[in-house]
């Protein structure tokens, strides 16, 4: 009896112990959230090198397809099916920018930061268009602002 005690005891803390590690992420891919129509929500997100941003297609009909010149350098380009489920593996640093091929001049877009944002000028640089313009100048002050928030606490 007091063998398993000690057993569960251990595997409790164990399965405690994993997020403390490795962050797990979420993006749903919508038709309606809260900044309007087709979105990534959240459409950015600040992760570390070990984490991982799951992007779950919550409404039909979109997909996950990395943007030219807004990936860290020997990072492959990324383009998935409609409705698929992809999970990007936070390893290298760097900003990460992706859209959703068929909505992104309706504004479908994500920045995902990993770490230190290395090549954020290039990423800048990158010309968009039509909503996704707006939207990524939100991103990326969201982000500035999160790297140069002093850590005061
Ligand atoms: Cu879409």
């Amino acid at each position: 009896m007091r063998n398993t005690i000690m057993t569960l005891t251990l595997l409790a803390a164990s399965t405690f112990a994993a997020p403390a590690f490795a962050e797990e992420f979420e993006i749903k891919m919508l038709n309606k959230g809260e900044n309007g129509a087709m979105v990534f929500e959240p459409d950015f997100v600040k992760a570390m090198p070990g984490d991982t941003i799951k992007f779950v297609p919550a409404d039909k009909g979109h997909n996950v397809e990395t943007i030219k010149g807004m990936l860290p350098e020997g990072i492959e380009a990324v383009k998935t099916k409609f409705n698929d489920e992809y999970v990007l593996t936070a390893e290298t640093e760097g900003v990460y920018g992706i859209k959703c091929s068929p909505h992104y001049g309706m504004g479908m877009i994500a920045l995902i930061s990993i770490g230190e944002p290395v090549n954020l000028e290039e990423a800048k640089a990158v010309k968009q268009k039509g909503k996704a313009k707006a939207r990524f100048a939100d991103a990326f002050a969201k982000l500035e602002g999160a790297v140069e928030a002093p850590a005061s606490n």
